[in-house]
């Protein structure tokens, strides 16, 4: 004889799924920060719409080396529009392009995330591909879009000193130039893009500049900057900018400028760290045990669950393990 199936077995089964609904699978996490790293080694499908952007509306997103950037357009402009514009010119860019990436580390804990990933930066002009690691924590809402990150770039400072000789040779030549001095020559380098993008983009009322003269002549008077200075009053943090200005002139023409608008600005280290600018919370705070999580889980599963010397339950871990379902919908 077949046994009676109770049939509070399968409501628990489903409450137990229903309880965890507003975060996802774990699985649908791992696919989610796959589909960023797909998005951030090809970012001219995110910028043409071919691929869907992975940042919510309202997403808070902050960089180490540059700054806090508020909203999809313009995380979008800076996370991806930045390295497809570099792409896209035929000169040799200071900043170069993510092509391939590999997932170093990864956690999950529904509904933040951990992941470490080395992407290979290309700089098409001298065939040259450096790894640079990234590390970022993420948030995601409801639907899978990303809330709130917070990226670093690993070793910056470092990659910059490794790949910027390497593009030297190069920059030279396509400038003409006959110097061998490393500094002025990445002043140039970095007055001469500029400058041409805010010749061309920054018209009207977005001028910055009197001339093209007028702009060379102020950006090679500026430091370039430390690697770290990104979001700083410098030459570094124009050259980041410079690639949006074709998005939205209005917008990001003042970055590149005499004032830099409200990007390329002094900052004070101690407010920048004590700051905290997400909307959502980086702590998976909800992953935790709280009673609601085991309300239908029986007492002698919960016992089980809590393994040996801890007392917390870590439901989101728990819920996918098949052996517990089991346990749970054909109790002993
Ligand atoms: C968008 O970009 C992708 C990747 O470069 C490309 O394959 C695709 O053809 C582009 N689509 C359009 C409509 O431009
Ligand atoms: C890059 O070079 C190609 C071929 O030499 C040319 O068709 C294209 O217009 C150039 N693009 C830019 C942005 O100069
Ligand atoms: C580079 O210099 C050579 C020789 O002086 C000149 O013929 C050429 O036009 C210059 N090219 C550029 C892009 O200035
Ligand atoms: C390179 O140029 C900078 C700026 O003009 C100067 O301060 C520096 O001494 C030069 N370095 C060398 C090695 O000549
Ligand atoms: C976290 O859990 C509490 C209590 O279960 C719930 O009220 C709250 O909405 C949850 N927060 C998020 C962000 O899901
Ligand atoms: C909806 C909301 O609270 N948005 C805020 C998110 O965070 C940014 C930056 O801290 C604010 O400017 C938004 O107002």
């Amino acid at each position: 004889m077949l046994p009676r199936a109770p049939i509070s077995i399968p409501i628990a089964f489903f409450q137990l799924f229903a309880l965890t609904v507003a975060y996802r699978q774990p699985f649908e996490y791992l696919n989610a920060v796959q589909s960023l790293a797909t998005a951030f080694t090809n970012p001219f499908a995110v910028v043409n719409g071919t691929l869907p952007s992975p940042l919510a509306d309202d997403v808070v997103g902050r960089i180490d080396v540059t700054t806090t950037f508020v909203g999809q357009e313009l995380n979008t402009e800076y996370l991806f529009g930045l390295f497809a514009e570099g792409a896209s010119v035929n000169t040799t860019q200071l900043i170069g392009t993510p092509s391939s990436y590999t997932i170093q580390s990864l956690v999950v804990e529904p509904p933040v995330l951990a992941v470490s990933l080395i992407a290979n930066i290309d700089y098409p002009t001298v065939d040259l591909s450096v790894p640079l690691q990234l590390d970022l924590f993420i948030a995601y809402d409801n639907e899978l879009k990303i809330i709130s990150y917070d990226a670093i770039l690993r070793r910056w400072g470092e990659y910059l000193t490794y790949v910027i000789p390497l593009l030297v040779p190069k920059i030279t030549e396509e400038l003409n130039l006959t110097t061998t001095n490393v500094t002025e020559l990445i002043a140039l380098k970095t007055a001469v893009d500029v400058c041409q993008m805010s010749t061309q983009y920054c018209t009207g009322s977005n001028q910055q500049y009197a001339s093209n003269d007028a702009c060379m002549s102020f950006m090679t008077q500026l430091p370039f900057g430390q690697p770290w200075e990104g979001g700083m009053d410098n030459g570094i943090c124009r050259y980041i900018h410079k690639n949006m200005v074709k998005y939205r002139p209005e917008v990001h023409c003042p970055h590149i400028g005499p004032t830099g608008g409200d990007m390329c600005i002094p900052r004070n280290y101690v407010q920048v760290t004590e700051n905290m600018p997400f909307n959502q919370t980086l702590l998976a705070y909800n992953s935790s045990y709280n009673a609601l999580d085991v309300k239908n889980v029986p007492a002698a599963n919960q016992i089980e669950l809590v393994k040996i010397g801890t007392e917390t339950v870590y439901i989101t871990t728990v819920a996918f393990v098949r052996d517990i379902f089991f346990r749970i919908i054909f109790p002993r």
